[in-house]
């Protein structure tokens, strides 16, 4: 068993795009899968920072916040870029997923039923500006010439959304030529075909 372990709910969520990261970086890790009812209870709960999951533990060290988390796991494996300058570009490439994350677990979560059909057809206004930095850089990753912590984030929210609407990349080149890439790295592929991976739910309500 390898150095990490993750607490979290029996869901994709919050820790799909770290476990993905782990696996491209050859990592191994533990699992401790949370039971949403035991987690009503409180007592877990009550030793969180900010009161939620995920938790990743490193040896020792305890941290929250999945943003944070996938920053502490870019600077462990040289994921983080190869200066001060490309630091910060991956830093503002990890805000801009998480702001399209935000937008789509808030439609997730709070209106699905009423807020799909807008939030799809409102979707390209975001991409394209993942698709212009993308195209922008050539290399086939949002910073630098290999993947940052940014780009499992990007990934794994373009994954989401591809299920959420399988042809929401159809006009984005550079990002579907992302996915296809990414999907096709020999560890990041054997992950999104294990069982472990395919048998998680996108998120906690059952809706994708
Ligand atoms: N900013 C934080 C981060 O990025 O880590 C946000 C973390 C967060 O929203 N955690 C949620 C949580 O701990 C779980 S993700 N909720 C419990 C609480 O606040 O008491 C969303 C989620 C909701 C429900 C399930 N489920 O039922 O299995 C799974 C995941």
């Amino acid at each position: 068993m390898g150095r990490y372990t993750i607490t979290y709910f029996g869901v994709r969520g919050r820790c799909g795009a770290m476990r993905i990261m782990m696996a491209d970086q050859g990592q191994e890790w533990k699992e401790i899968v949370v039971d949403f009812a035991d987690w009503m209870k409180g007592d877990l709960k009550a030793t969180c920072v900010f009161g939620q999951l995920p938790k990743l533990e490193d040896g020792g060290f305890a941290l929250y916040q999945s943003n944070a988390i996938l920053r502490h796991l870019g600077r462990n494996h040289d994921a983080y870029g190869k200066d001060g300058k490309e630091a910060a570009l991956i830093d503002m490439m990890c805000d801009g997923v998480e702001d399209l994350r935000l937008k789509y677990v808030k439609m997730i979560y709070q209106e699905y039923d009423t807020g799909k059909d807008v939030y799809i057809k409102d979707l390209p206004n975001h991409l394209d500006k993942f698709e212009a930095v993308m195209a922008k850089n050539k290399t086939g990753f949002l910073v630098g010439d290999k993947p940052s912590f940014a780009d499992y984030s990007l990934f794994e929210v373009l994954l989401n959304h591809l299920v959420l609407c399988s042809s929401c990349l159809d006009t984005f080149p550079s990002l579907k030529s992302f996915v296809e890439k990414m999907s096709a790295r020999p560890k990041i592929k054997t992950f999104l075909d294990s069982e472990a991976y395919k048998q998680l739910p996108i998120n906690g309500n059952g809706k994708q």
